[in-house]
């Protein structure tokens, strides 16, 4: 208990002192970097197992593993003061290390590691102390044996232990409580709230009738942003307000930039119909998503900032550390790279990206969406590696052409006859030409396809077919804009995204 107790306070000082100083509660901190540490497999079989709850998940456990090291630091501080207090020191030590292994440019973030650490070593002893106090001056009870060797550790010996304990907890509810309420970012969510969105100065017309056909069941053309997957290694989303928001452009460039957010709306703002894709999304998976976003041409912006001819990477960072490598030839080669600020007509959601992200069309969000950026540095591949680069992942990584079944979904019973197959395809940068559906293995047929607005959004896709009563498999492939067709051969998402055919079994009855 005296080292529960102990560990209590020290989370309380910790996420009241992050709170005051606005930089980043250890807690966290240290699940950043357990998650960065972790070997793939384990963050493969975590996110498996807890789906999106991961993050919960590690949060619990590392809580739990804490709270058992804590327990025995207690233990051991009831029989060895020292050594308990070394042990705290020592959780001290790995605290800044994490923190500083990941908030390097900010130094203020080892502060509540700090008074934690010192918390921590206080408690400890003041329970110590309190409970050898207890074992010096037992209250004499009345009605057990006056033998002061045989008297049983009652409760009533354990009287200003148990008191202090709870009191020292009581006070870290509220302290650790005011620090979560404070360091909630509510500047950021104020802002947002508070905030109109610009007109754009180069609108888009609005979407075509047809880019829906309105199917039950099948993925609607626009996502709505509170249905748009979401994937990011940030533990807790980051609340930037955009009074705070800055991004500098540096490295290989003639003319570094300094942008405020501000300054950022000042530019041409323009629309642009983008699917995103995530580089993980399975064969018939659903980690895509369609919008409409508003935002300032980068290319533009690299352009002003005089690209050196030898930089071939758009290294860019996020306010939690993650970093991104983009190729500078696909910015700069005139498709609709931007730093966007709103999506489907809404300032970016936090865990989108608020206030200002990355979308590049036609490549995998890993090399070129990155969320709430800070900064972006022309440099060169052979000099420096992105997060998932060193992790194994592909450093060039154009979009593969794909296609979905959504309608009927998988083992689904549909009624035998006339029957709609509807989903969606999509090859970013090449446009979806055609789609083909074949029903157990026979030839293959043409769908029909909606409108789309350009060459980088989903398409949709639907037909009817006839079943008769049974079972049977239904399978899908795409052909994109310069007439290849979406290939057969199934690969796994690492290094660079899944390839094959969609296929559903469906019973006809
Ligand atoms: N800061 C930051 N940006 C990030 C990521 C991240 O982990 N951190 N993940 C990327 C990946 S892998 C994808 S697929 C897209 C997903 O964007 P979304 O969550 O808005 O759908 O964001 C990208 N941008
Ligand atoms: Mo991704």
């Amino acid at each position: 208990m005296a080292g529960i107790v102990a560990a209590m306070a020290a989370w309380a000082v910790s996420e009241l002192a992050a709170a005051v100083l606005d930089t980043s509660a250890p807690l966290i901190s240290v699940g950043d970097a357990t998650v960065d540490l972790s070997p793939s497999w384990l963050k493969d079989a975590a996110i498996a197992m807890f789906g999106v709850y991961d993050k919960i998940a590690l949060l619990v456990g590392m809580t739990a593993v804490l709270l058992l090291i804590a327990a025995v630091i207690g233990l051991v501080a009831m029989r060895r003061r020292v050594v308990g207090m070394l042990a705290v020191a020592g959780l001290g030590v790995l605290g800044v290390l994490s923190v500083l292994t990941r908030r390097n440019d900010d130094a203020l973030a080892v502060a509540p590691v700090l008074a934690a650490t010192i918390t921590g070593v206080v408690v400890l002893m003041l329970m110590v102390g309190v409970r050898r106090r207890d074992r010096r001056d037992p209250p004499v009870p009345d009605s057990t044996p006056a033998d002061g060797e045989s008297t049983p550790v009652g409760s009533a010996s354990r009287r200003g232990f148990l008191v202090t304990g709870a009191s020292v907890a009581a006070a870290s509810a509220v302290t650790g409580s005011l620090g979560l309420f404070l360091g909630r970012g509510g500047s950021a969510e104020e802002a947002r709230a508070a905030m109109r969105l610009p007109d754009p100065d180069f609108p888009l017309p609005p979407l075509p009738d047809g880019v829906d056909f309105g199917v039950r069941g099948l993925a609607p053309f626009t996502t709505p942003n509170s249905d748009f997957y979401r994937i990011d290694t940030a533990l807790t989303v980051p609340r930037v307000s955009p009074d705070d928001w800055s991004l500098r452009i540096d490295g290989m460039v003639d003319n570094p930039i300094d942008l405020d957010y501000d300054a950022l709306l000042r530019l041409p703002l323009v629309e642009a119909d983008i699917t995103m894709t995530c580089v993980s999304n399975e064969i018939g998976g659903d980690l895509v998503g369609n919008t409409r976003w508003l935002g300032v041409r980068l290319g533009d912006l690299l352009r002003e900032a005089g690209v050196h001819s030898d930089a071939d990477q758009i290294l860019s960072t996020s306010t939690d550390g993650w970093t991104c490598g983009t190729p500078a030839e696909v910015v700069l080669d005139g498709r609709d790279a931007i730093l966007a600020i709103a999506m489907d007509g809404e300032a970016l959601p936090f865990r989108h990206g608020f206030p200002v992200r990355m979308v590049t069309p036609g490549i995998y969000g890993y090399v070129g969406s990155t969320k709430w950026l800070d900064r972006i540095t022309l440099t060169r591949f052979d000099q420096e590696e992105a997060y998932w680069a060193q992790r194994g992942w592909a450093v060039r990584a154009p979009i593969k052409t794909m296609s979905r079944i959504d309608v009927p979904g998988p083992l689904e019973n549909v009624p035998s006859g006339t029957t709609t197959i509807a989903g969606v395809a999509w090859a970013q940068q090449r446009g979806v030409d055609a789609v083909e559906i074949s029903v157990d293995d026979g030839e293959w047929t043409e769908v029909e396809l909606a409108e789309v607005p350009g060459i980088d959004t989903w398409t949709q896709w639907r037909t009817e077919t006839n079943l008769t009563p049974g079972r049977h498999s239904v399978r899908v492939r795409a052909t994109d804009g310069t007439g290849t067709t979406q290939t057969e051969e199934r690969v796994d998402p690492i290094p660079d995204g899944a390839s094959g055919w969609h296929t559903v079994q469906v019973v006809a009855e």
